[in-house]
């Protein structure tokens, strides 16, 4: 009988520690700390429906306290526990107006590592049971070791990552995460707590049958869009693709990494930029991508070499398999 067991993301963490380039360890307790917080929000997903129920009989939920958006409630973990560790600088989330500088307990702010994050995106679907996730990215500051963080720390682009990742809070919770040295997924065991190795350097296949966009809001998208996805319709040798959606970013990549496909959120008249934010939703899930032999891009160019203007920024996304994206923007470029 073979003892084998699968790797925990801490022993996976300490293993890869030389992958880390110039860390003293902070990236692998950055890492660690978004771990612990992935586990919390994670078992109040989890319980989404029965503390709903629990808080229909009055303000409260089973733990006495004011219920709480998950989105909101997730946003609070996720900085809090980064606070609390002393490990980053300064974090900007989807759910704050503006970045936050983080002085250490001696009001110093030594740390080298920004986060930004989209602590819970697709929350809506919380409502009907659809899959939702985290997103995060890292970037090393590039303002001075200890004076205040300002918005340039924030403002990089996408190939300044050094780590970037996603909890996807689903069938099983699974934390996958890169550092530039192939993506690996983790699965939580939740009746222990403990992340395993469940996913090694997952790979994206270069082609895929699989589309996913909002084709709900097909007459307003632009015309290279439309005629991709006349194409990906058509009877015609592998084709037509299959059309897959859940409504939640997070859910739709982990898919398309698994299974090969695209995942499209273009600009259109309702949406001008598109919807989806440069800093935290489509660099990290382009690094990821990349670091899986996909491709990220806005239609035309790849979405890492953005220069950022504004935190919240958004763009139009087209990213997944890397045959699929050349060919969508073949359509974009004509
Ligand atoms: P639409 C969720 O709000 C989100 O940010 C992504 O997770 C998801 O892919 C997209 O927006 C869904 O947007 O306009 O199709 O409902």
């Amino acid at each position: 009988m073979t003892t084998e067991r699968s790797q925990t993301l801490g022993e996976f963490i300490i293993e890869k520690q030389e992958d880390f380039k110039y860390s003293s360890g902070e990236l692998s307790r950055l890492i660690n700390s978004l771990r612990l917080a992935a586990k919390v929000v994670s078992h109040q997903v989890n319980q989404a429906g029965l503390v709903d129920i629990v808080g229909a009989f009055g303000k409260q939920n089973v733990q006495g306290e004011q219920q709480q958006k998950l989105d909101v409630f997730a946003n609070e973990v996720f900085i809090k526990t980064l606070i609390n560790r002393e490990i980053v600088c300064g974090i900007a989330s989807e759910e704050e107006d503006d970045f936050i500088s983080i002085h250490g307990r001696d009001g110093s702010n030594d740390n080298k590592y920004v986060v930004l994050m989209d602590p819970l995106d697709g929350s809506s679907n919380i409502d009907v049971n659809v899959s939702v996730g985290t997103i995060f990215s890292i970037y090393r500051r590039v303002t001075p070791v200890g004076t205040p963080v300002t918005k340039e720390d924030f403002l990089q682009k996408g190939d300044n990552q050094v780590a970037a990742g996603y909890i996807v809070y689903g069938s099983s919770t699974m934390l996958v995460y890169t550092t530039g040295n192939g993506v690996h997924g983790f699965t939580l065991n939740p009746a222990i707590g403990t992340f395993f190795l469940s996913h090694p350097n997952m790979k994206i296949n270069e082609d895929g049958h699989i589309y996913s966009i909002n084709e709900g809001n097909y007459v307003h998208f632009p015309q290279g869009v439309k005629d991709y996805l006349k194409y990906c319709q058509a009877e015609e040798g592998d084709r037509p693709y299959t059309s897959r959606y859940i409504g939640s970013l997070v859910s739709d990549i982990h898919r398309n990494i698994l299974k090969g496909g695209i995942y499209i959120y273009p600009t259109s008249t309702k949406a001008p930029k598109g919807k989806l934010r440069l800093l935290y939703e489509c660099n990290p899930i382009a690094f990821i991508i990349e670091q899986a032999g996909g491709r990220a891009s806005d239609g035309y160019n790849r979405i890492m070499e953005v220069e950022p203007t504004e935190l919240h920024q958004r763009v139009p996304f087209f990213c997944g398999s890397k045959n699929m994206v050349e060919k969508a923007e073949e359509f974009m470029k004509k």
